[in-house]
């Protein structure tokens, strides 16, 4: 198979992560007898430092004209502390979304059995949780109007959802349940919010659809304390874009490490695959970032091209080099000297 795949590092550790990703597609396109070509655009704040613009416009074509997306990290502490900053990294992340159209966010979270001790939770509580987060990408208070008053002292950002925004990452969702455990669960905060509302209405008629599949609703201040507490009893999360980046990045807690946590953002037309950390700024240029978030986006892609046996591949690499404690410090606390590199390496000839 031929894929043009764009490479977006990015900010902080995205530069480093990725790179252990595009070593294993590398080696996986050699072992299958694949073309994989690589692309890199510029995106975020080292966009910002070249070109003033956290989104390049031919950033925009470059990931267009590709099969597939391979994105890293962006931020920058820079722009962490300064309210006012009128162009922020962040707009290149939510631009390309938005400018691919991707409206569903996949974000599996599966508690490997070798990193059980490495949870802050008990490991009783844990072990065999196998959950996916379904997150709305391209709606919601994330995109919605902001305002601040003239005098500074009133701000506000609107969350407005539309029916075709929530059907099209509902049926996914369904879609995806089916070929699971059959459960599902929409979290929202109907309670208070119309749009929540919205959601469990639409949510509610489209359910008649997939009768096998057990629907649950469930408050997002309610959601993150069961997270918490019996992330076995989740199969599918299905959530609007904010509750999902909050829900998802709490999910880490449970694996161990949030360099562990891979996505795949999906549209009609374009596929984007990336790490669901930000860019550690902290941590850039030590070799002590996991590339494991990374080289599992990789896997996505493989399997978004139904490259399964590539895909499984690339997996069983991962949980080898978890097994054999090849890991980063956030990992692996008796052998802090393995590097990002390091990891990838082993990965790469796995
Ligand atoms: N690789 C994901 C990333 O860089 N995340 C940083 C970030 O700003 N995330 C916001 C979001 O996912 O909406």
């Amino acid at each position: 198979m031929k894929l043009n795949i764009a490479v977006l590092p990015g900010d902080g550790i995205g530069p480093e992560v990725t790179a252990q990703a595009v070593k294993v597609l590398k080696a996986i396109a050699m072992e299958f007898n694949h073309v994989f070509t690589f692309r890199k655009a510029l995106v975020g704040s080292s966009a910002m430092d070249k070109t003033g613009n956290p989104l390049p416009e031919e950033t925009v074509n470059i990931c267009k004209e590709a099969d597939a997306v391979l994105f890293g990290a962006i931020g920058s502490p820079a722009y962490d502390h300064d309210p006012d900053a009128k162009v922020r990294p962040e707009q290149g992340l939510l631009g390309i979304r938005k400018a691919l159209g991707l409206h569903t966010n996949i974000r599996p979270v599966i508690a490997y059995e070798d990193l059980l001790n490495k949870s802050s939770l008990k490991v009783k509580q844990i072990k065999d949780t196998n959950l996916v987060i379904y997150r709305e990408l391209t709606g919601g208070i994330y995109f919605g109007e902001r305002h601040l008053s003239d005098d500074g002292n009133t701000a506000s950002d609107v969350c407005t959802y539309q029916r075709f925004e929530i059907e099209r990452i509902a049926h996914g969702a369904f879609k995806a349940a089916q070929s699971r455990k059959r459960k599902l669960t929409l979290v929202d905060k109907a309670n208070v919010l119309e749009s929540s509302r919205l959601w469990r209405r639409i949510v509610k008629e489209i359910a008649l659809q997939y009768s096998n599949v057990e629907v649950s609703y469930m408050y997002i201040d309610n959601a993150a304390m069961e997270l918490i507490i019996n992330p076995r009893q989740f199969d599918v999360i299905l959530t609007e874009n904010m509750f999902g980046d909050i829900l998802s990045e709490e999910a880490s807690v449970i694996v161990g490490s949030i360099g562990l946590l891979a996505s795949a953002s999906l549209g009609d037309k374009h596929a984007m695959f990336e790490p669901i950390h930000g860019a550690y700024t902290k941590a850039a240029n030590k070799g002590i970032a996991n590339p494991i978030a990374s080289i599992l986006s990789a896997a996505m892609l493989l399997d978004h091209f139904g490259l399964d046996d590539e895909a499984a591949l690339v997996r069983e690499g991962v949980d080898k080099s978890l097994k054999l404690h090849i890991t980063t410090p956030d990992l692996n606390n008796k052998y802090d000297n393995i590097s990002t590199t390091k990891v990838g390496d082993f990965i790469e000839d796995f």
